[in-house]
């Protein structure tokens, strides 16, 4: 299970990640040190999520399968869902601002929770420990 609360541990190749989506170097820089924390309630298909970081606190609903809006700490929107396949969980987003897709899973290995974010090309990895 998803639920808990997820303090990230480590990050790869997030920089160039962000990079390519077009996050400047000082919006980078601070990123790497966001302390980025996620707590994840899942009853069923619904999902209930609290995103704080150095940047923002946030909460958001969403259900498996239907679309929702998501603005990322920048400013840059999304659209799009996730949705679960097997133990995994499988996010397809498009930014609004240029139609380009960014997709992201999360799933669990060894006690930890791994996020994977691929956006043109360019993949990264965020690794959470639960709190
Ligand atoms: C959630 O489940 O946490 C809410 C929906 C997440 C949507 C996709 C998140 C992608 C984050 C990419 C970070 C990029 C920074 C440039």
């Amino acid at each position: 299970t998803f639920n808990g609360t997820w303090k990230v541990d480590r990050s790869e190749n997030y920089d160039k990640f962000m990079e390519q989506m077009g996050v400047n170097l000082m919006k980078r820089k601070l990123a790497e040190h966001d302390n980025l924390k996620i707590t994840i309630e899942q009853n069923g298909d619904k999902f209930h999520v609290k995103e704080s970081s150095t940047f923002r606190s946030k909460e958001i609903d969403f259900t498996l399968g239907v679309q929702f809006e998501y603005d990322l700490a920048d400013g840059t929107e999304l659209a799009g869902a996730w949705e679960m396949e097997g133990d995994m969980l499988k996010g397809k987003f498009t930014r609004k601002d240029n139609g380009k897709a960014l997709t992201t899973t999360r799933t669990l290995v060894g006690g930890e929770m791994v996020q994977s974010y691929s956006y043109e090309g360019v993949e990264a990895r965020r690794i959470f420990k639960k709190q």
